[in-house]
């Protein structure tokens, strides 16, 4: 300790001196006199995209992100630093390409911002309704200033050149400066600010940087350079997966595919078909918060209704990777699973798939998509292209007034209540529909409380003293949790869920209309207030101990299964026939579609998931990470363990069955996705190409 300490003082007296020096030599002074084209570049590419992240994002936060800042300057450095290998008077044509090259990012990103309140990529290039929406948009909003004002920058570069320039600079600096020398320092020096700016990130930034769905985040913790530098490597790349292994991915496809699936029927069969549908992505909900009650109050009192007189699947899992909502929208609608690396909204929306919108659009159906958030998150503008939507009804169609605002935007009260009506005009003008509404309030962090509503997750008890009086005592018991602040969340959901379902009602909306409701995925809790919700002791406020007789664990296997989100399909006349049960066999996102299908009248041949009608208790739901789950028995394949379900006695065989299972089907989704088999023109081009 005492030698880290010694070592601290030591850096600290050399670091002194050597400021004290740099000042007495006038070394920072003589630094910009002599590298004014340098520096001068270094300024006008940072103040350029803080502009940037002002004019679009308005806050200071935003605005003098030092984090961004420092990205920005560590990027821009490197970018200059190699213009020290060119001799001095090359160095401003260098210099000036990339700060008009910066500035064009700057320009394009302030344009696309104010049209889609996001940040541009090269990926939508691809996209010809991209290509066309941002011409529209550069030509509508050219003449902004605040789209232009970013031109300062290369202008003053150029008018600094043109100073040093006559002040015969280039020719003095010539002989002073060692090129080699100047190059690797100034790279250390960009280096050393890249090294600090990566030990100040957080494990949020990180994963937000990987997945590159929230793009407004990125660039205020990033900068917009290192955003934009991130775009075109997350965009490289499905185009390099699908560069190479093509034909044996479809060798494996076909030959995983090769026995068409047979027809059959069963008592489900065409039951819906031509009726309207609302599906319903329940934000974050979860299958066990519909048991629990607090002051004998349940904690989803709608989502329990629907479940006792719908169909109601109680062991459905979400089968969601880093995609998250995306990917479970992504699975709902294809029979696929998630991608292996990227997610398939962001990096694969260019591909071919069977979707639920188009196979209902084939039968007449009008289709359309509505979200009260940016139509950017996770990429939904462009992914919905491919999801075929007619219509997608993003936070430009809604009114966001700030007092109606819970967590990431519009609460899920108003985004129904404006919904119903959009529906009513859409049902007034259309002979059948399908859309897709997708919550928002119930999403973590669950800080919100204060807008969720009265409902208190303490306990509170009457105690009678000795004397005859009486006393109410609380306990805090999940009070100020995490856990205990997504019960508040999930209980506004549930009642925004039940004020929907009433507006529906009351419009005439339910007569002909099947409901939907999916959870797109667990709540991602802590174990620990899990542990607090089944272990709280009274007396102590604390969680029993292991060893206590009450003690009841909540282990690994509980916590993985205990991610299970309901699935709901209701209609208003089902209660008491022979619809309304509750469906106990293991299901799985991707055997939605299927299941749907084969009430509505579609079917897609190169489904992943099964009707779980049809395959009732042999059904196996694969997970993105190799885990899957029967009727039976839960599989870890990190782990290479298991947990039984059932009385069945497991085999050896059955583990290992099951799993070579999941690794096929999860190979053959990953290869349908990038390398676009389902695309049947490029495929046919592709095999005629490689026979030639
Ligand atoms: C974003 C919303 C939330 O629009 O759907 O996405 P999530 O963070 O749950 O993946
Ligand atoms: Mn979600």
């Amino acid at each position: 300790m005492k030698r880290i300490k010694n070592g601290m003082n030591v850096f600290i007296n050399t670091m002194k001196k050597n400021i004290k020096k740099a000042k007495e030599e006038h070394i920072i002074k003589n630094y910009f006199k002599e590298n004014q084209l340098f520096v001068t570049f270094v300024i006008t590419c940072v103040i350029n995209s803080t502009l940037l992240r002002f004019f679009c994002m308005h806050s200071l936060e935003n605005f003098l992100s030092w984090k961004a800042i420092l990205a920005d300057l560590s990027i821009v450095t490197l970018a200059g630093a190699f213009s020290y290998l060119l001799k001095p008077k090359n160095r401003f044509t260098y210099l000036i390409s990339f700060n008009i090259f910066f500035t064009a990012i700057c320009i394009i990103n302030s344009v696309y911002y104010t049209f889609y309140t996001s940040f541009a990529s090269i990926s939508m290039l691809s996209l010809t309704q991209y290509i066309g929406d941002v011409g529209d948009a550069v030509v509508e909003n050219v003449l902004q200033l605040k789209d232009m004002v970013y031109i300062i920058g290369p202008i003053i570069l150029t008018v600094v050149h043109f100073r040093l320039k006559r002040k015969n600079y280039y020719k003095k600096v010539d002989l002073k400066t060692d090129r080699k020398k100047k190059t690797i320092k100034t790279l250390s020096f960009a280096g050393t600010l890249a090294i600090i700016f990566l030990l100040t990130m957080s494990s949020l930034d990180i994963s937000r940087f990987l997945k590159q769905w929230n793009k407004e985040y990125i660039v205020m913790r990033f900068g917009i350079y290192v955003y934009q530098f991130n775009d075109v490597l997350t965009s490289i790349q499905p185009k390099i997966n699908s560069m190479f292994g093509y034909d044996k991915a479809n060798k494996e496809f076909s030959d995983y595919f090769l026995e068409e699936k047979p027809n059959y029927e069963n008592e489900y069969t065409n039951i819906f078909k031509g009726k309207n549908v609302i599906v319903i992505h329940a934000e974050s909900m979860m299958t066990n918060a519909m048991d629990l009650s607090f002051h004998d109050e349940e904690l989803t009192p709608n989502l329990n209704r629907l479940a006792r007189e719908g169909m109601f699947f109680s062991n459905f899992y979400s089968q969601v990777s880093v995609g998250t909502s995306s990917d479970s929208e992504f699975t709902f609608n294809t029979s696929l699973m998630p991608t292996k690396s990227g997610t398939a909204f962001v990096s694969y929306a260019d591909r071919t798939y069977i979707t639920i919108p188009k196979m209902l659009k084939e039968q007449g159906y009008y289709t359309f998509s509505m979200h009260a958030n940016n139509a950017d998150f996770w990429n939904r503008r462009n992914m919905y292209n491919s999801i075929g939507y007619d219509k997608f009804f993003s936070k430009t169609n809604y009114n966001v007034e700030k007092e109606n605002v819970i967590g990431l935007g519009l609460s899920d009260k108003e985004f129904f209540a404006q919904s119903i009506k959009k529906i009513k005009k859409i049902s007034e003008e259309k002979d059948k529909w399908y859309g897709l509404l997708i919550m928002l309030s119930n999403h973590t962090p669950f800080s919100d409380v204060d807008k969720y509503g009265e409902y208190n997750v303490d306990i509170k008890e009457t105690i009678t003293h000795e004397d005859g009086t009486e006393e109410e005592v609380t306990y805090p018991y999940m009070e100020g949790t995490k856990l205990g602040n997504y019960f508040k969340s999930i209980h506004y959901a549930d009642s925004a869920l039940g004020e929907f379902v009433a507006g529906l009602e009351e419009e005439g909306l339910l007569e002909n209309t099947v409901i939907v409701l999916y959870g797109d995925h667990d709540a991602r809790l802590p174990r620990k207030d899990y542990d607090r919700l089944y272990n709280y002791n009274m007396e102590t406020h604390e969680v029993y101990e292991e060893n206590d007789e009450n003690y009841k664990e909540y282990d690994a296997y509980q916590y993985e299964l205990g991610r299970k989100v309901p699935f709901i399909i209701w209609t208003k006349d089902m209660q008491g026939s022979n619809l309304n049960q509750t469906v106990t066999n293991v299901m799985g996102m991707y055997d939605v579609q299927p299941t749907l299908g084969n009430m509505f009248g579609f079917k897609n041949q190169y489904a992943l998931g099964n009707d779980i009608f049809q395959i009732k208790d042999k059904n196996i739901v694969a997970f993105p990470n190799g885990n899957w789950v029967t009727n039976n028995v839960y599989y870890n394949s990190q782990k290479a363990a298991y947990l039984s379900l059932s009385d069945q006695p497991i085999t050896e065989d059955e583990i290992t069955y099951n799993t070579e299972y999941t690794n096929k089907l999860l190979d053959v989704s990953n290869n349908i996705i990038t390398f676009d088999l389902l695309n049947k023109e490029k495929n046919m081009r592709i095999e005629k190409e490689n026979e030639g």
